[in-house]
């Protein structure tokens, strides 16, 4: 047995299926996860001593790699002066006037502990704002673990959601709608019949757990005008494409300015530290300025809000998306050959840096089709490239993350590994 696999069986009498969150099992791609003892740069290390090249990257929220200096730096340096005071520091400050400088729609910024979080506190301020009670979200878009976001599409086009998950009761979904993603006549088609009760529509402005999908021509700009027309908010979720696909996000990208921003991953610098924003107007309405409450014990930790600030300063300094796009456009393309030398039909969805292989012939536009793809295919090249030193996300569902750190020698490897897997399962 290796070390993972014993550490895996006692992890099973603890943590409910030996994990601390679902995707970690590998339950996706079968087999038993690797124990991490710990990373560097592009590179982290199983409890058996196998080194791998990773592309989860703690699912996204390391921009600048493993153990980034300056980064591991500000945390320390901020635990040793105290790790939480449930008061308010100067740092939660500074961090808020760097999100608002770097989002053009943010004026506010409340900061909370998780991705969850923040789009659970985002929808309540929606629907105290406007006093309505309808969601809008897309189906394979995912928001945390929040009761009302875990819905999922009935029959037919926009329907009202049903329970995603055991545990989720009928009203906790009662009030969410869900429709396809770049399904804008599904939006419009809602608004028509609900609009004056529907609070807000959320999305993620590209899609990426359901492999990345980005948003078509006009469908964010539709999301945009179809809310303002009808009185109702545009909640962007970038917990994922917040300083990732460019330092202002999805909305700098695609200059569609939302009402409400969920932001996370990046700006915790590997930290437990994410926030919601938008226009102070709307933000006041939280308390203690105004009638929503939300709240939290750490949040704004200053360890974590330290280790992020570290991570926004060296967005700025070190400008990262010219590098991390052109990584990822070398193993876009490398990935294609490598499938198309072997005969097999794959499809790779690409937004900047973020980006997700599907098996599969077709284009892959929403849920239905990332989960017509084959993802028997993927676990197969999942497990081939575990072997070859290779750390991919254990989901065809998930997108690849790359970091500052994956420089040509990891590509590289990278590429070379994929060349021989894919001959393995075509
Ligand atoms: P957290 O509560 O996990 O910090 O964030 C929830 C969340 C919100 N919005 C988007 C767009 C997200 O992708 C996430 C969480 N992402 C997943 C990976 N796709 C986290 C990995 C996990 O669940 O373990």
């Amino acid at each position: 047995m290796s070390r993972s696999d014993e550490l895996f069986e006692e992890a099973r009498k603890v943590v409910p299926g030996g994990v601390n969150s679902p995707v970690r099992a590998f339950g996706a791609v079968g087999g038993v996860p690797r124990f991490i003892v710990q990373g560097s740069g592009a590179w982290i290390e199983d409890a058996d001593g196998q080194r791998y090249v990773d592309y989860v990257q703690s699912w996204g929220a390391l921009l600048f790699g493993h153990a980034r200096r300056e980064i591991v730096e500000a945390a320390v340096e901020a635990a040793r002066r105290g790790t939480s005071f449930g008061a308010p520091t100067e740092l939660e400050v500074r961090m808020a006037e760097r999100i608002a400088a770097m989002f053009p729609s943010i004026e506010e910024v409340r900061l909370v502990s998780s991705g969850t979080e923040a789009c659970m506190s985002a929808v309540r301020l929606a629907r105290g704002a406007t006093g309505r009670a309808k969601l809008l979200k897309f189906d394979g878009c995912y928001h945390g673990h929040v009761d009302a976001l875990l819905a999922k599409s009935g029959s037919g086009v926009a329907t009202f959601g049903l329970p995603g998950t055991m545990g989720v009761t009928p009203g906790a979904t009662a009030d969410t709608l869900v429709a396809p993603y770049n399904d804008v006549e599904a939006v419009n088609e809602a608004f028509s019949a609900l609009g004056e009760q529907i609070a807000a529509v959320i999305v993620e402005p590209v899609a990426a757990n359901m492999g990345v999908i980005p948003p078509e021509e006009g469908f964010l700009d539709g999301l945009r005008s179809v809310t303002a027309e009808h009185g109702a908010l545009l909640i962007f979720d970038e917990v994922i494409t917040g300083f990732r696909v460019a330092a202002g996000g999805a909305q700098e990208l695609y200059g569609v300015l939302p009402d409400l921003t969920c932001l996370g991953k990046v700006m915790g610098g590997g930290f437990p530290c994410a926030g919601f924003g938008g226009r102070r107007a709307l933000m006041e309405q939280l308390a203690p300025s105004g009638p929503v409450y939300q709240a939290g014990t750490l949040s704004g930790n200053p360890v974590a809000v330290a280790a992020g600030l570290a991570a926004l300063k060296l967005i700025d300094r070190q400008g990262p998306y010219p590098e991390l796009r052109r990584g990822a456009e070398t193993l876009v393309e490398g990935l294609a050959k490598a499938f198309a030398d072997a005969g097999i039909p794959s499809a790779v969805n690409r937004v900047e840096s973020l980006f997700s292989l599907f098996f599969t012939g077709g284009a892959v536009r929403n849920h239905a089709d990332a989960g017509a793809s084959d993802h028997g295919r993927y676990a197969r090249f999942f497990h081939g490239m575990q072997g070859e030193g290779i750390y991919l996300p254990p989901s065809g569902y998930e997108a690849w993350f790359l970091s500052t750190a994956h420089g040509d020698e990891a590509i590289g490897r990278t590429l070379e590994a994929a060349q021989r897997v894919a001959r393995a399962i075509g």
